[in-house]
């Protein structure tokens, strides 16, 4: 697969027709093997019973990994419980608050250990609609990797205060701008990635810890030649707990974007210049 341009995304769905009463059974994805959900918590208690349900509900041949940083609300402990009920749930306990990246990056490493053919990426506080999580699994189906995107048509958010919409729009503007990069909604959280596109990219270089640590993997993916397919989701803000968003997380994300798309440019102008050298000799110049 070598065509990085997004493709038109299917359908859009109305997440109101998608609750958990759907008739009918839902589909288990067999022929992209093991599915792992990874759902990064720092202080979710209120929300983790709820998504993990949810997700058992949306694709229940999912499996699920809590990748939680030592809560101090004791969402890991909840999460035990959970896990100890249900073998389909698994939680990785790590010591302490390192970011959403570095959360990740350990999930990654532990579903790439178990065997795992598909990772999802997915919010805890309820944001990412699990039972949108069939559309992102069947686009997989022709891409390496699937974004869950706002910003494209059929794509929404509902109750986000406009500063927030602001940042968000702005922030994947600048993104596309400075990176050259074909996506609408490069920031975003709610992925599916074939395992084997993560093995493909240099996942040891990434040194992201916030959100730009979505930036960061999307890019390399798109670099690396893979097809990246963007599909419209309903994205809904948390109605429990705190946000974890951040000035620095924000200011992390600037500057790495502004560093990445000068080095870029700085890269194809080498390559221009090279080809002018070379076709200059040609002519005998
Ligand atoms: N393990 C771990 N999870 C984190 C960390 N920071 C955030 N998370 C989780 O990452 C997900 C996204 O964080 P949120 O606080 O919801 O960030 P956000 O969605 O931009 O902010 P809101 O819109 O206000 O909810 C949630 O499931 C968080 O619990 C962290 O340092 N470690
Ligand atoms: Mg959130």
């Amino acid at each position: 697969m070598s065509d990085p341009n997004p493709s038109v995304p299917p359908e859009p769905v109305d997440p109101a027709d998608q609750t958990l009463e759907s008739p009918g059974a839902p589909e288990d994805f067999a022929d992209l093997g093991k599915i792992l959900a990874i759902i990064p918590t720092y202080n979710e208690s209120g929300n983790i019973e709820r998504i993990t349900a949810r997700v058992r509900a949306a694709v229940p041949s999912a499996h699920i990994l809590v990748a939680d940083d030592n809560s101090p609300d004791g969402t890991g402990k909840i999460a035990d419980s959970l896990a100890d009920e249900d073998d389909h749930i698994h939680v990785l306990h790590r010591l302490g608050k390192e970011g959403l990246g570095a959360a990740y990056l350990a999930g990654f490493t532990w579903g790439i250990e178990n065997g795992f053919d598909v990772l999802i990426e997915m919010d805890a506080d309820g944001s990412h609609a699990p039972e949108q999580l069939p559309l992102l699994l069947d686009a997989l189906r022709n891409a390496d990797l699937v974004l869950g995107s706002r910003w494209v048509p059929g794509g929404s958010v509902s109750n986000w205060p406009k500063s927030r919409e602001i940042l968000s729009r702005g922030g994947n503007w600048y993104t596309r701008k400075a990176l050259v990069l074909p996506l609408m909604d490069a920031t975003g959280g709610y992925r599916a990635y074939r395992t084997n596109t993560l093995k493909k990219i240099d996942l040891d270089g990434v040194g992201s810890a916030g959100y730009i640590f979505q930036v960061d993997l999307a890019y390399r993916v798109i670099q690396a030649g893979m097809r990246v397919v963007e599909v419209p989701i309903s994205f809904t803000e948390r109605e429990i707990g705190t946000s974890k968003m951040s000035q620095s997380i924000v200011t992390e994300a600037l500057w790495k974007v502004t560093v990445w798309g000068f080095r870029e440019r700085m890269r194809s102008a080498g390559r221009q210049r090279i080809r002018s050298a070379k076709a200059k000799r040609k002519q005998g110049w």
